[in-house]
């Protein structure tokens, strides 16, 4: 059984505080249906064939967001996005061997925020050489000052366990290892400058396979290097195979640029992605193009001149759905600003 109490044997910092930079702030503005907390959901664009909910933010204090949480080990830690910042979805459990008590092998236990001191004993044990991906949907993980990751471990060693990222869910980067006091990575050497990442990979290293609970024992994880992702349908912005923002896409961006101007920034990154009709080049010429003219249209009309903008056209390259339906498409053909509180 995991020891779940305060230890002073832990690690050598287990009974510091570990609360990062608290400089976040985020809004709660969301072009997303299924996410939108402390929002009013204030009107509904209709398009030709779908809806989209346009969630509009209520502007309150620059940390009405960020959250300090228990960290499982007698410290806490401040996450500037708060709640958003958690790992939303879990892609793929593997069991290690020696697997876990069952009790401990339902992998929705650490999606979400660390909810352990509730006392449901919601953890995750991934056993023996076991591994768990999860994916960040209404956030992405960026590099920012200091760690990027946090992982919410439970017991009283922190197993060793290796950390990696990806863009895609398939191709990954090693990011580093927690083990004993340590439960935090930096990516800054993975991650190019504007890079996003939506997956994150966690594997336990074997390194104590002992007992019901072998392997790390996971409540939640957390994106501390984080920004709010809106994903914008290029049918609201765009007509087909054109570039030029169409003027009845112009009230959701606008709306989306009044929540960059009511907090601080540091970055938005903007990324354009298409379906996989049509040739790769000129869907990335497409996606590049429809980018830039994201990225300009908000970037003129953003007060803080100190922000970095990054814009990408990746294409075909990072589907969020099959292409082999006309939904499927439609969800693929996207515009994905990730703003980053600064
Ligand atoms: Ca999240
Ligand atoms: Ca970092």
């Amino acid at each position: 059984m995991p020891d779940y109490g305060i230890s002073i044997a832990c690690g050598n910092d287990m009974n510091q505080e570990r609360v990062f930079k608290d400089n976040g702030r985020s809004d709660s503005f969301s072009l997303r249906v299924s996410s939108c907390p402390g929002v009013f959901v204030a009107r509904a664009i209709r398009t030709t064939t779908f809806f989209i909910l346009l969630c509009l933010p209520i502007f309150t204090s620059a940390q009405s967001l960020a959250k300090i949480y228990p960290d499982g080990h007698g410290g806490r830690v401040t996450i500037p996005l708060g709640d958003i910042a958690f790992a939303d979805k879990i892609v793929r459990y593997f069991p290690g061997d020696p697997a876990p008590v069952a009790s401990a092998m339902d992998s929705s236990l650490c999606r979400g925020i660390p909810d352990f001191d509730n006392g449901d004993g919601g953890f995750l044990t991934l056993g023996c050489g076991g591994s768990v991906i999860l994916q960040f949907t209404n956030n992405a993980l960026v590099n920012g000052p200091g760690n990027d990751l946090f992982v919410f471990e439970l017991g009283k060693y922190v197993e060793k366990t290796r950390l990696s990222i990806s863009r895609d869910g398939k191709n990954w980067i090693d990011v580093g290892d927690i083990e004993g006091g340590n439960t935090a990575v930096d990516i800054s050497k993975a991650a190019k400058p504007g890079e996003v990442f939506n997956y994150v990979r966690l594997t336990d290293l074997r390194s104590d396979c002992k007992g019901s609970w072998p392997g790390a024992d996971i409540d939640a994880v957390a994106a501390v290097g984080s920004g709010r992702q809106y994903t914008l349908n290029t049918e609201v912005l765009f007509d087909p195979d054109q570039a030029v923002i169409k003027s009845a896409a112009k009230p959701s961006l606008d709306s989306l640029i009044a929540s960059i101007n009511a907090m601080p920034v540091s970055q938005v990154v903007i990324s354009g992605h298409t379906d996989s009709l049509g040739t790769d080049a000129h869907n990335k010429d497409l996606s590049s193009r429809r980018a830039k003219a994201v990225n300009a249209y908000i970037k003129a009309r953003v007060t803080d001149k100190t922000v970095t903008f990054y814009n990408f056209g990746y294409g075909e390259m990072y589907p969020v759905a099959p292409n082999l339906t006309d939904e499927g498409r439609k969800r693929n053909r996207r515009v994905e600003v990730v703003v980053v509180p600064g």
